[in-house]
């Protein structure tokens, strides 16, 4: 059995899984360990075939490669990749809503509709379409073709780069570091790391920063804003994550990826009467949806369907035994699912033309059929309902309520009420002093770390520290499952200013923002916090920090660097793999501040690491000269 996570729930299905001989994660990992030391300082470069070619960190061996790449050609242009790589994840996903707001409106998608026309034309708007008396297919086709042109466009500035602050704007241009297209800046990325390309770790540097914005104010904002408008913008909806959020009596669907655009049709597909009854036929109470990654913080946010568990829980949710069937799309789905559904009864299901996966059956996803395919989907989940074994069952009882979908849109109503909807209120709040500043814990979970303890530790220290959380991603299912997500935590846990805020608005100290693509809410809530004024002229004067305390993905790395490029002090658990080279770490942990506002910063122990970022608010604080903190907490 691998070593304890420091989860008690993880741990007790992990002991069954050590007794059947089943390898997880953290098991794999282990056989990793100790990691090579070359990767992890960022010396090893496998770009050309004149390598694999590695530096000695200690001196005495080699100091370039067979190409003559010293340490901070090869860590800078391996760490843009990475920012490219991530970039185009989310790029991809933006484009595929796109795509399917396009079908929607050619009539080619029935079973979707227009859920926030408002969203619609207002960003339709901000494309420059004309709405005149169009209704709101016209409008989608319009706004659908202009946001794929996006994509491919090769010169000017990507639409909503104008959201930002004109002092933010202005330094991007200074640097030529605002994207054209998001296709073109990935594409670059990936021909100017080729051998004998781009050989200065500074523009490099300036390369990953340029191609991350394409994906914050580019690929990621597409994703964020055209689900609001097929799915429905969120509202705060109380719901429950962890494990225990499975069912005994009920055939259980466990939703597992990133786009939405299945999940929120399976969500309809599982109130289908005919569905539900197939389900009663087979002998179970009804359907059990629930979700794992950013899929459920999709699902979640817009139908208050319960997280079952993040990255790091999917291979334990088929372990307790009551999976009838997992269905997958993309993004952070581990091979190793179909070798453990092996040992129980659970259905594998891969759905995205973009991502198969040996061992699982694959039942093609298609705007054009969605609910069809999704009703197909459920009726094999029913079909396998009497496969599963009762003596394999091992459903853990814990589960948490929260409270999640707060937005850019809807926090200006929970701040102002709807007489005064603004940021007047956050503004003044933490002009006065009761609430300190704000924070975004966001990412992964990742076995480097202790089962997603890490952020439950770091936000419950910030908002003891009168910090506003905001969160996405799995790290807001981990303090979900922390029960840091309702209005109730402010009292056990923020310290007085910010739980008299809490008490005051009705809003939990730790807001759940979505899934990874919606850490541009935060971007554009920013940004609005300094349209209000009294917070300074740009994002990087504000009070605010970021973390990703347990991050792994290379998306990871992109939103961090948008964060960083648009003026933020973000802190990551683990250093991204550049300490081989002084030159690089220095620049981007400290001497890039003054150049975009923004640095990284690498610290393992949350408690430390949320102190930085208490640090890093206060500094900003005093630049602009608040008030001190109305209650300080002891
Ligand atoms: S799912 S990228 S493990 S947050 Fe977005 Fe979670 Fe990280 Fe995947």
């Amino acid at each position: 059995m691998s070593k304890p996570t420091g989860n008690p729930i993880n741990d007790g299905l992990l002991k069954i899984a050590g007794e059947k001989n089943i390898e997880t994660i953290w098991d794999r990992f282990e056989l990793q360990e100790p990691h090579c030391g070359f990767g992890t300082l960022g010396l090893c470069c496998k770009i050309c075939n004149l390598g694999p070619c590695r530096i000695d960190p200690f001196g005495e061996g080699p100091q370039k490669g067979a190409c003559g790449a010293d340490a901070d050609v090869i860590s800078a242009r391996n760490l843009a990749r990475s920012a490219a790589a991530g970039a185009a994840c989310h790029s991809d996903h933006g484009r595929d809503l796109a795509m399917t707001l396009l079908e929607l409106a050619r009539g080619k998608a029935k079973d979707y509709s227009i859920k926030d026309p408002v969203k619609l034309r207002n960003l339709a708007v901000e494309f420059g379409i004309k709405i005149d008396n169009k209704n709101d297919l016209k409008i989608a086709e319009e706004l659908g073709e202009a946001i794929l042109k996006e994509f491919g466009k090769q010169e000017g500035e990507l639409t909503f780069v104008k959201r930002a602050p004109k002092k933010q704007l202005d330094t991007w241009r200074r640097l030529n570091a605002v994207p054209r297209g998001m296709d073109i800046e990935i594409v670059q990325a990936m021909s100017r790391t080729h051998i004998g390309c781009d050989n200065e770790y500074r523009h490099l540097i300036e390369l990953a920063i340029k191609t991350s914005l394409a994906d914050g104010w580019g690929g990621s904002m597409v994703a964020t804003e055209l689900s609001d408008i097929l799915f429905g913008s969120p509202r705060p909806i109380r719901a429950e994550a962890n494990l225990g959020v499975l069912k005994e009596d009920e055939v259980n669907v466990l939703v597992h990826g990133h786009e939405p655009t299945l999940s929120d049709i399976i969500v309809s597909a599982s109130q289908d009467k005919e569905i539900i009854e197939l389900a009663k036929k087979a002998g179970a109470k009804g359907i059990n949806l629930s979700g794992i990654c950013c899929t459920a913080a999709e699902v979640l946010m817009r139908h208050g369907i319960p997280m079952a568990g993040n990255f790091l829980q999917q291979e334990i949710a088929i372990i307790t035994g009551a999976v009838e069937a997992m269905i997958v799309d993309i993004q952070c789905i581990m091979p190793s699912l179909p070798e453990i559904a092996k040992s129980f009864h659970t259905k594998l299901i891969s759905t995205s033309p973009k991502a198969r996966f040996k061992g699982m059956d694959h039942i093609e996803f298609n705007e054009k059929d969605a609910l069809g395919i999704a009703k197909k989907i459920l009726r094999i989940a029913i079909e396998n309902y009497k496969n599963r074994d009762a003596s394999k069952v091992n459903i853990p009882k814990e589960k948490m309520t929260l409270i999640a979908g707060f937005t850019m849109e809807n926090i200006f109503y929970n701040l102002g009420g709807s007489f005064r909807k603004s940021y007047r209120p956050l503004n003044d709040a933490i002009i006065s002093g009761r609430i300190r500043g704000v924070a975004g814990v966001v990412g992964c979970d990742n076995p480097k770390n202790q089962s997603g303890l890490c952020h439950a530790d770091m936000v419950k220290h910030l908002i003891k520290n009168d910090v506003l959380v905001v969160q996405t991603g799995c790290s807001a299912g981990a303090c979900a499952k922390a029960g840091l997500l309702t209005p109730e935590s402010a009292f056990r846990f923020a310290g007085e200013g910010l739980k008299e805020i809490c008490e005051t608005v009705g809003i939990p100290p730790v807001l759940h923002a979505g899934s990874c693509v919606d850490n541009t809410r935060i971007l554009t809530a920013c940004c609005e916090m300094v349209k209000e004024g009294g917070l300074g002229s740009s994002i990087d004067e504000l009070p605010v920090a970021g973390a990703a305390p347990e991050w792994m993905s290379e998306k990871a790395i992109a939103i961090g660097w948008y964060f960083v490029a648009s003026g933020i002090f973000v802190v990551i658990g683990t250093p991204l793999r550049v300490l081989g080279s002084k030159a690089v770490a220095d620049y981007i942990c400290n001497d890039i501040e003054p150049v975009v506002g923004g640095k990284w910063a690498f610290e393992e122990d949350p408690i430390k690491a949320a102190d930085l970022m208490i640090a890093h608010i206060d500094k900003k604080r005093e630049a602009l000269k608040l008030k001190p903190l109305i209650c300080v907490t002891p």
